[in-house]
């Protein structure tokens, strides 16, 4: 049975027409694997993984598990001058697993809290040092980090922000976006264009003068936006500006952590270590919110001076390392170590990449592009009627295909399973040249 509008009406849903989608709900009861059922029943394949969150697939029976293990033994405990077993252990398992050096972390439960967290340990690090001039905070256009105040602040999606203009956090400055259409359009893998861009971050010294820069946040691939892979050399010129002006690099992995380029994180594929890594979604496979903000020793250990009896950073939330949350952690690691999740995801690229690039040549694709198991596809918007054929993709493909698929305006995001069966991806973007050529 459908449900209906009037059922709806109390629900306020998140970064959704819902007057649109009220007319024609898309509801999911249930999930197993690579697919969603829906409340008629139907199977839906999802190609994008939850949103970026479930690489392992839906309802793994081995974090099943652990989170009803878990919430019979310690539901809940307050990780306030006490804590529980399983955030230790995580803490432990992910900083193993971090960049060298990279080897503190602080619990958050979303990707929104670890980017908050981040600004706010690179801002109190600089004060602990007695550099608390260094205020200013640098992002990027089109960058997405989630949207509390200061990702938001540091985002440069206009329309996240447009509504609170005024409100952004002071002291902000951007970078421009790397996205070039005219030198880049149908790269494979990283474009080769648009390294000279870091160098906005040495203007950007220039204009305030280095010393009073913070740090600079950016996704090393950025996805919401509609993936855009950094131009080859564009990370090591924006960590080479950072080390001469003293600068905390940030990299915001709440993507592309965990296998979704084929290694643990994005700054391990492509060889850039920051001083900061923000990370959610992969941590859990999605199935319980927590996210994670990793940081180097030099920065932990300027906040541990002082008196020791005292709280060095006045910060956390109530369920910050949430033992039900850590559980499924943990259990998310053992599968991607047993399974070896992240060597499967990089062994799918190709396929993936080949699959993406076959629409080259569509008569509404400007653009297509890909790294790890991110990817999108680019069409052009139909006159007078911008985000109308990526809208109409996306309803085609679910009530059509019986495939959910995301889209941001008239981009198509793709997030595949780290371990999709290969015939199944090539079925899903068979369907979706079926939905393409049908739309006008
Ligand atoms: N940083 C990055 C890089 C993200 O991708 C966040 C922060 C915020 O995380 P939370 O858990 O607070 O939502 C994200 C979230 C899309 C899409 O369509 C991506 C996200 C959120 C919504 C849509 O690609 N990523």
């Amino acid at each position: 049975m459908n449900s209906a509008a009037n059922q709806l009406d109390a629900y306020w849903m998140p970064f959704t027409a819902n007057r649109d989608f009220k007319a024609a709900p898309r509801v999911i009861t249930g999930a197993s694997g690579h697919y969603y059922t829906t409340e008629n029943g139907e199977k839906l394949y999802d190609t994008f993984s939850g949103l970026w969150t479930s690489g392992l697939g839906h309802c793994h029976p081995k974090i099943v598990a652990a989170v009803q293990q878990q919430v019979a033994s310690l539901d809940y405990c307050m990780t306030f001058q006490v804590t529980n077993n399983k955030a230790i252990a995580l803490a432990e398992r992910v900083t193993k697993m971090a960049p060298p050096g990279i080897d503190h972390c602080f619990f958050t439960n979303s990707g929104s809290e670890s980017v908050d967290t981040a600004l706010k340990i690179a801002l109190a690090y600089h004060r602990a040092r007695g550099e608390g001039h260094r205020t200013r905070l640098i992002g990027r256009e089109r960058g997405y980090h989630g949207v509390n105040f200061g990702g938001m602040s540091v985002g440069g999606m206009v329309p996240n922000r447009k509504a609170f203009s005024a409100n952004l956090i002071p002291g902000v400055d951007h970078l421009r976006h790397t996205h070039n259409i005219e030198l880049n359009a149908f790269t494979r893998g990283l474009p080769q264009h648009g390294a000279e861009l870091a160098n906005d971050l040495e203007r950007l010294c220039a204009l305030h003068d280095g010393s009073n820069i913070a740090a600079v946040i950016v996704e090393p691939i950025a996805g919401s936006t509609g993936v855009l892979p950094p131009p080859v050399g564009y990370l090591e010129r924006l960590r080479e500006i950072c080390d001469a002006h003293g600068i905390l690099l940030i990299f915001d992995e709440v993507i592309a952590a965990f296998g979704r380029v084929g290694k643990a994180f994005g700054a391990e594929r492509l060889g850039v270590t920051p001083d900061i890594i923000t990370t959610a979604k992969g941590l859990t496979n999605g199935v319980i919110p927590m996210g994670a903000v990793l940081v180097s020793g030099k920065i932990y250990d300027a906040f541990m001076q002082g008196p020791a009896n005292m709280v060095e950073l006045f910060h956390g939330y109530t369920y910050s390392g949430h033992p039900v949350a850590a559980a499924a952690g943990l259990a998310t690691m053992d599968v991607y170590d047993d399974e070896g999740t992240f060597e499967q995801a990089r062994s799918l690229e190709k396929h993936f990449e080949d699959l993406l690039h076959s629409f080259d040549n569509h008569r509404h694709v400007v653009d297509v592009r890909n790294f790890g198991l991110m990817g999108s596809i680019e069409m052009a918007p139909r006159e007078g009627a911008v985000g109308a054929r990526g809208g109409e993709a996306h309803k085609k493909c679910f009530w059509d295909e019986k495939m959910v698929i995301r889209n941001g305006m008239d981009t198509l995001q793709f997030s595949p399973f780290l371990n999709s069966d290969p015939d199944e991806m090539e079925q899903s973007f068979v369907a979706l040249r079926r939905v393409l050529d049908s739309i006008e």
